[in-house]
Formats: C-alpha cells, sequence, structure tokens
C-alpha cells in the first residue's frame, strides 16, 4: 500500500514553550506566518479524552433530547437561534451534525436586553448522573480560552510585543464559540456538490474560519486537509492526545495578513468522525479595525469596525448552513 503524503505542520510542545517563552515565541510565529497551522502537544492540564466522552455522550442522546435543543431555525418551538443543537441536513454538501455552547453573561446585561443573540444562554441537555456532561463542557471551555491565551501570549513575544497585546480583545464576553461534531459517512449517494476530485467526498467543504483563531481536537481521526502554501491538498496528521491550531480570517486580518488564514475542508472517511473546535472570538464590541502590529492608532477619525456586525456580514457572505435566517436585533 502506498505510503500517505501528510502535510507536516509545525508541532508545538506547549509545557515546553511556556517554561522558554522567547524561543517558543519565534517558532509560533514561523508557524503562524508559513503554514497558518500548528499541531499542539504536551498541554498541561488537558485529558483530550474528556471531550471524546462528551461528544460519545452527547451524540448517543435520544432525538427527543436533540430536537429539544435544536436551535429554532431546525424546531420553530424552540426559543434558541445561536446555541444548542444543530441536525445533519439532507443534501448539503456540509454533512454534519454538532451542539454548540459560550460563556454565559449576566442576564441583566444589556447586550442580553437587548436581544444580542451571540449573548444567548447555553442550554443543556438532561443529565442522569452517568456523566457529568455540563460541567465537563464549561470546564472544557475554559481550559481552551486559557490554552488560546497562552498561544497568543506566545505569538505577541515571538512579535517582540508585550505579551499581552492580544487580550484585551478576548476580556469581558468574549463571543467564543465552542463546539461538538459528528460526521456521520455518506450512507448512499453523496449530491453532487460533495464530490470533489479524486473521487474523494467532503463533509465540509472548502473554507476558512471566520474568528480568530480555533483549536481543534482531532482524537485518531483522518479527514482534515489543509491547503500548502505550494497549492496542494494535504491531509494533516491527526493528533491524537494535543491539538490542532489554525489561525482565523480575523487574526489574518488584525496583523495585516501577515500570519494566514489557510483554507481547510473535511473528507468523509467512510466511518462516524467526531472532532471538538473550540473557535476564539472577541467580544461583540471590540473595536477590531486595528492593525496590531502597527500599535493603537490616535486618529480621531478613524472608524470603529465592530466584530460582530463585522462577522455575521461574514457568516452571511459564506452562508454557513448553521448561521442561516437568524433575526436581527
Ligand atoms: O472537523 C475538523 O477536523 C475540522 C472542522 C472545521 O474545519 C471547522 O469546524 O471549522
Ligand atoms: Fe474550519
Amino acid at each position: 500500500m502506498a505510503t500517505e503524503e501528510y502535510f507536516d505542520i509545525p508541532i508545538l510542545d506547549l509545557g515546553e514553550a511556556l517554561q522558554n517563552p522567547g524561543v517558543a515565541g519565534q517558532k509560533v510565529v514561523g508557524a503562524l506566518e508559513s503554514v497558518g497551522f500548528m499541531g499542539i502537544v504536551n498541554i498541561p492540564d488537558f485529558d483530550v479524552e474528556k471531550l471524546r466522552q462528551c461528544c460519545q455522550w452527547f451524540f448517543s442522546q435520544p432525538w427527543e433530547v436533540k430536537s429539544s435543543l435544536m436551535k429554532k431555525e431546525f424546531n420553530s418551538n424552540n426559543q434558541n437561534v445561536y446555541r444548542g443543537y444543530f441536525p445533519v441536513l439532507e443534501n448539503s454538501a456540509s454533512r454534519k451534525e454538532g451542539f454548540e455552547i459560550a460563556a454565559d453573561v449576566q442576564s441583566d446585561d444589556p447586550e442580553v436586553i437587548r436581544g444580542n443573540w451571540f449573548y444567548e444562554k447555553s442550554i443543556w441537555p438532561p443529565e442522569n448522573g452517568d456523566f457529568k456532561f455540563k460541567k465537563t463542557m464549561i470546564d472544557s471551555y475554559s481550559r481552551l480560552h486559557q490554552i488560546a491565551m497562552d498561544i497568543l501570549k506566545l505569538a505577541s513575544i515571538g512579535l517582540g510585543f508585550k505579551y499581552n497585546a492580544f487580550e484585551d480583545l478576548f476580556k469581558n464576553k468574549p463571543c467564543s464559540t465552542f463546539r461538538l461534531l459528528h460526521y456521520p459517512p455518506w450512507d448512499g449517494n453523496p449530491p453532487a456538490n460533495a464530490l470533489i476530485e479524486d473521487n474523494k467526498v467532503v463533509t465540509t467543504p472548502v473554507h476558512t474560519d471566520s474568528c480568530f483563531l480555533t483549536l481543534l481536537a482531532t482524537f485518531q481521526y483522518h479527514g482534515l486537509e489543509v491547503l500548502t502554501p505550494e497549492g496542494k491538498w494535504l491531509p494533516v496528521r491527526p493528533n491524537t492526545k494535543g491539538l490542532v491550531m489554525n489561525v482565523g480570517d480575523l487574526f489574518s486580518k488584525m496583523v495585516g495578513g501577515r500570519f494566514v488564514a489557510t483554507q481547510h475542508r473535511v473528507l468523509d472517511i467512510g466511518i462516524d468522525r467526531f472532532s471538538v473546535p473550540f473557535f476564539l472570538e472577541p467580544r461583540f464590541d471590540a473595536d477590531i479595525s486595528v492593525n496590531i502590529l502597527k500599535g493603537p492608532s490616535h486618529e480621531l477619525s478613524r472608524d470603529v469596525v465592530q466584530y460582530g456586525p463585522w462577522v455575521l456580514k461574514r457568516m452571511e457572505d459564506k452562508g454557513f448552513f448553521e448561521f442561516k435566517n437568524l433575526p436581527k436585533f
């Protein structure tokens, strides 16, 4: 059997990197500039198995439970429009079901009161004590947020800035989304829009992530492919114990394109596939018009661009099915 060619993304030992941030910072910047993808291993206080257990537990819940958590777009009896469950849609090239949570803000927060669904509360399935789903998810969200902050700290140091150059964007009410994914294999004939070259079939078509950066648990699963700087599609080796990180559109934009939001896609691997992305996002009203590499601008006439409206427009332009028909607020 021919050995498969992989795209060898840089690998960061996070435990070691935090001991030696000067050297590691250079490495992180090198990875973000050249490839936009990086593997992260030896992550302190992090157990990828817990995320796998969350997937296994959640996706084996009965249909009534999933249905009760469905976004309103898919179940008009429900009130949640942004957080919660989305089902597999037949005939979409994007073949996956998912469950999404975020960090709740106070009910009396002005953004909540004005109906800003970016701050909709997470909703939860009932539990019978067999697995602490909600607690594991909330703890994992916090830990993933911290890991993302560590990566940004290393990137700041590598760029020659103070360690906290990016931190402000994510203080107070970040809009990050933590998502469990299950990709069932195509049964029968996949639709034409899921077929690509070399008889391959996608379960997520080519895209870049809109967020700042993504941390992704791939477990042992193959299927993630990246467009290399040479213009070739190559698989990324699954990172069984750690995470895969990639630059999102927003990070790339805020460093004037110096870091690359690399295109990627997910292939059908013929068996059920699970993955867990954490999309790091700023707070809704964070000013994202600044080029961080040039430092804050003091021009009074400078237009502020808020993260929320910007990403909403991108989601509409990209036509992600999970974000169709969201109400205005
Ligand atoms: O499932 C994967 O490996 C990647 C998922 C992905 O690209 C995404 O959710 O944006
Ligand atoms: Fe992605």
